[in-house]
């Protein structure tokens, strides 16, 4: 391989060690250069992770220095960073969700593609184990045309510690794990054009929604039911899984707890356990999550190098945010939204 490609990090706050660990373990690329407007988060980065240079203003990308750049900050400050990152010619990698609302999705995506400059969303829920080995038995069609989904993500993690803005983020939950399961929906199920959604609020003081149940009509006629929470109370707590199933013409795949995928056809039915990747840095109860990271910034090197799409690329990432802004329209309407309309608006 030739040689490494050069990265700069931009955002060293709760979430960075963990692209930080599996930045270490992907294959073809080093990150060079931390960036933090707080100082002293970039340099505890960098010296945690043998970085040898910390930044704090992300105008460093327009020193020619940089293959790609990965932006692990929040929603509000994406437009300005990927919008440098694309005037400097950089490739980008930028967490979910991908901004605060449609028009500015809109306008980041149309930017990058004007500049032809690949930006990538890093939207990891679609790497977990579990759902790459569930699309793969999809392929495989043991369970046929896939007719009916149900993904569910109701636990009542204590989120507000480590990520304390999420109190007052007005779009809250749909845009926080709400945009994972529907990038999951469309992983499984295929492209989707109508929602319908119903908000709730259950804890108090929050700014925005803690619980929404989303029904999706797919582009083949699936159904999906989409629902997530933060107010669920249920010991365990099962926290990060993802659960629910998936139904086809011919079979039905259960995701359980326990990381179980139940298999039902035509000849009975079969468990598959799926183990975590065991690496060091990860920990309960995180690690389905963590052990997705490194999967994630993998594609993105990969298909960097090859020259290919992303799977997440911006444009197909329009698609997943246009059935969450469709979801918060129909919740404050009490309408069925269709995506089309809103890609066209926007
Ligand atoms: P955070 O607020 O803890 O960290 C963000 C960091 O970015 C802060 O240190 C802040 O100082 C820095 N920052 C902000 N604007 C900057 C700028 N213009 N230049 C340089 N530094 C800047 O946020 P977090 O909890 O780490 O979340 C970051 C993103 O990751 C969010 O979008 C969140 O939704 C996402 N996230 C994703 C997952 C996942 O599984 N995919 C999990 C957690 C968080
Ligand atoms: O913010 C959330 C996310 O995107 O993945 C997990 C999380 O950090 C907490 O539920």
């Amino acid at each position: 391989m030739s040689r490494p490609l050069k990265g700069l990090f931009i955002g060293a706050g709760f979430f960075s060690r963990n692209h930080l660990h599996a930045w270490a373990e992907v294959e073809g690329a080093e990150i060079i250069a931390i960036c933090d407007r707080d100082p002293a988060r970039a340099e505890a980065a960098a010296k945690e992770f043998g970085i040898a240079e910390w930044h704090t203003d992300a105008f460093v990308l327009n020193t020619g220095r940089f293959d790609f750049v990965d932006i692990c900050t929040t929603m509000e400050t994406h437009e300005a960073l990927v919008g440098l990152a694309v005037e400097a010619g950089v490739p980008v990698i930028v967490q979910k969700p991908f901004a605060p609302d449609i028009a500015t999705c809109v306008r980041i995506e149309a930017k990058a593609r004007a500049a032809g400059v690949p930006v990538m969303l890093h939207e990891n829920f679609r790497f977990q184990k579990i759902f790459r080995r569930l699309r793969e038995i999809i392929d495989s069609g043991r369970i046929g045309e896939v007719t009916f989904g149900r993904l569910n993500w109701r636990n009542d993690i204590d989120v507000y510690t480590n990520q304390p803005y999420l109190l007052k983020t007005e779009r809250f939950m749909i845009m926080d794990v709400g945009i994972h399961m529907l990038d999951l929906a469309r992983f499984l199920l295929g492209d989707a054009h109508s929602v319908s959604c119903f908000n709730q609020s259950v804890k108090e003081g929050l700014a925005g929604e803690d619980a929404a149940t989303m029904l999706l009509r797919h582009d083949n006629g699936a159904v999906s039911v989409v629902d997530v929470s933060y107010a669920t109370h249920k010991n365990p707590n099962p926290f990060p899984q993802t659960l629910g199933e998936i139904e086809g013409r011919l079979g039905t795949v259960q995701v359980l707890e326990g990381e179980i995928l139940r298999i039902h056809t035509a000849e009975g039915q079969h468990d598959e356990v799926i183990e975590a990747d065991g690496r060091a840095w990860t920990s309960a109860p995180w690690t389905q999550i963590q052990d997705s990271v490194p999967r994630t910034q993998q594609h993105f090197i990969d298909a960097l190098r090859a020259g290919t799409e992303f799977e997440t690329s911006a444009s197909d990432s329009l698609k997943t945010y246009a059935l969450a802004e469709a979801a918060y329209r129909s919740a404050a309407s009490g309408q069925v939204v269709r995506t089309d309309d809103l890609l066209g608006e926007a």
